[in-house]
C-alpha cells in the first residue's frame, strides 16, 4: 500500500509542458491570454482539455453550463467523488496561470496516479467550470453558481455580452452544451489549486497559501444619465457631462475603500463611455463599482456609501443616477478538515506555508456551499495577475500541484 510519503509527487515537466501547449491556444498580444469563455478559443482548450483526459483513461462528463468533469474511476462505485479543477477561460488581457493551473494540475494528479497505478476508494474528478471570470458575461463564476443554486440556469442563459450575444447560445454555438442536470453531482469534497493573484507568498517567501477564507465581492452597475452636447460652443454652465461625475465618483469609490483600510479594496474595470466621440460631452457612461473585504458588514458599508454619495454628486451635477446590484458573494470560511487536509500536506512534503484569505474570488467559493471544500495557492511574481505578464516558477506550479495531490488522494482514500 502507498502511504502518502514523500515520494507520492506529480511530473512537474510534464504539467508544466501541459500549461505550456495550453496557452498556445487564445494567444494575448503580449505573453498572455485572450481565450474567453464561448469563444471558438475556449472551444479549442475544452476539445485540449478532453483529448488529455481522455488519453488518460478519463471518461467526460458534460452538463447544461458547459461544465466538464473527467472522472478516474475509484474502487467503491457508491463513494461520492473528489472533484478537483478550476477554469480554463481568461481575461481578455489574462495569464497563462489563473484558473489553468488549478484544472491542469487536476489532470496532472491523475496521469500520476495512473503512472503509479494507485487505485482509490473514491473516484477522482478533473473539473472546468464555465465562464469563471465574469468579464464576457457578468456576474463571475456564473457557472459553478448555478451549479451550487446560487443561479437558475435560465437566469444564466439570458446573460448577454457587449454585443448582445446571449450565454445560452453561445454556449450551444460553440458545441459545448452537455445535457447533464447542472449540479445533479454530489461531491465528497472539491479542492482548488490557484495562482494568489496578489503579492503576500512571495514577500513572505513561501511556497503554499493554505486558504482559510475567501473575501467578499459586490458588483454595483452605475448608469449616470447626462446630456450629449458640443464640447466646444457649450457653456461650462450649461453641461450636463456624465463623464465627469463618473469621475467624481471613482475618485469617491477610492475614498471609501480607504476608510476601511487595511483590508477593503475597491475599484471600477468596467467603463462604457457614450457616445465616446472626441467632440461630445458624455451624455452617459455605464461602470461596474468592484467592492471586496473579508468583513460582509464592511461590504454593505461600502455599497451603501456608494449610493448615498454617488446620487448627492449625481443631483449635484444634474444628472440622473441608477445603481443595479449585478454581482457579489459574501465572504467564505472554507471546510476545516479539508483546509487541514490542504496544511498536513504542504508539512509532510517539507513545503513552507502561510494560512491565507484570498483576495480573489474562485469557483471554491460557490462549491463551499455544496461541499467540504478547500483551495492551495502558490505564488505568482509581484503579485500581478489579470495582466498578461502574470507569470509563476515551474518550481511554484510543482508545489502547489504536489500538495493539492496529497490532499486529494488522502481525501480519495488510497486502496492500493
Ligand atoms: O473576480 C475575481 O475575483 C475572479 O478573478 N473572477
Ligand atoms: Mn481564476
Ligand atoms: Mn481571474
Amino acid at each position: 500500500m502507498t502511504s502518502l510519503g514523500q515520494n507520492l509527487k506529480i511530473d512537474g515537466d510534464r504539467l508544466w509542458d501541459s500549461l505550456m501547449e495550453m496557452a498556445k491556444i487564445g494567444p494575448g498580444v503580449a505573453g498572455g491570454n485572450n481565450r474567453q469563455t464561448l469563444t471558438d478559443e475556449d472551444g479549442e482548450g475544452r476539445a485540449l482539455f478532453q483529448k488529455w483526459c481522455e488519453e488518460a483513461s478519463c471518461t467526460m462528463g458534460l452538463d447544461q453550463m458547459g461544465n466538464m468533469f473527467a472522472v478516474r474511476a475509484g474502487t467503491d462505485p457508491d463513494a461520492l467523488p473528489v472533484y478537483v479543477g478550476s477554469h480554463l477561460d481568461t481575461q481578455p488581457t489574462g495569464g497563462k496561470y489563473d484558473g489553468v493551473l488549478g484544472v491542469l494540475a487536476g489532470l496532472e494528479l491523475i496521469r500520476s496516479l495512473n503512472d503509479m497505478n494507485i487505485k482509490t476508494k473514491h473516484p477522482i474528478v478533473a473539473t472546468n467550470f464555465t465562464n469563471e471570470e465574469g468579464t464576457r458575461y457578468a456576474p463571475a463564476m456564473l457557472s459553478s453558481g448555478v451549479f451550487a443554486g446560487i443561479h437558475t440556469q435560465d437566469w444564466a442563459y439570458e446573460r448577454e455580452d457587449a454585443e448582445g450575444k446571449k450565454f445560452g447560445d453561445e454556449l450551444k454555438r460553440i458545441g459545448w452544451r452537455g445535457e447533464e442536470e447542472v449540479g445533479a453531482r454530489k461531491m465528497h469534497a472539491f479542492f482548488e489549486l490557484h495562482i494568489e493573484q496578489g503579492p503576500i507568498l512571495e514577500a513572505e517567501g513561501k511556497d503554499i497559501g493554505v486558504v482559510t477564507h475567501g473575501q467578499g465581492l459586490s458588483w454595483t452597475q452605475v448608469t449616470i444619465t447626462g446630456k450629449d452636447a458640443h464640447t466646444g460652443s457649450t457653456p461650462m454652465p450649461m453641461r450636463r457631462n456624465a463623464g465627469l461625475a463618473m469621475a467624481r465618483i471613482l475618485e469617491t469609490v477610492d475614498e471609501i475603500a480607504w476608510s476601511h483600510a487595511p483590508h477593503a479594496v475597491g475599484a471600477a474595470g468596467h467603463i462604457d463611455v457614450y457616445p465616446n466621440s472626441r467632440n461630445v460631452i458624455p451624455g452617459k457612461v455605464v461602470f461596474t463599482v468592484d467592492f471586496r473585504s473579508p468583513d460582509l458588514d464592511v461590504i454593505t458599508d461600502m455599497e451603501n456609501q456608494l449610493r448615498d454619495k454617488g446620487s448627492q454628486i449625481a443631483e449635484a451635477m444634474g444628472v440622473g443616477i441608477e445603481f443595479e446590484k449585478v454581482g457579489g458573494f459574501d465572504p467564505v470560511a472554507f471546510d476545516q478538515s479539508c483546509v487541514g487536509a490542504v496544511r498536513d500536506a504542504a508539512d509532510r512534503l517539507g513545503y513552507s506555508h502561510l494560512d491565507i484569505i484570498s483576495g480573489a474570488g474562485h469557483d471554491a467559493c460557490w462549491i463551499n456551499r455544496v461541499a467540504p471544500t478547500a483551495m492551495v495557492m502558490c505564488p505568482c511574481v509581484d503579485g500581478l495577475s489579470h495582466n498578461e505578464a502574470e507569470e509563476i516558477s515551474k518550481d511554484w506550479a510543482e508545489a502547489g500541484a504536489n500538495v493539492l495531490f496529497h490532499a486529494v488522494v488522502e481525501t480519495a482514500e488510497i486502496v492500493e
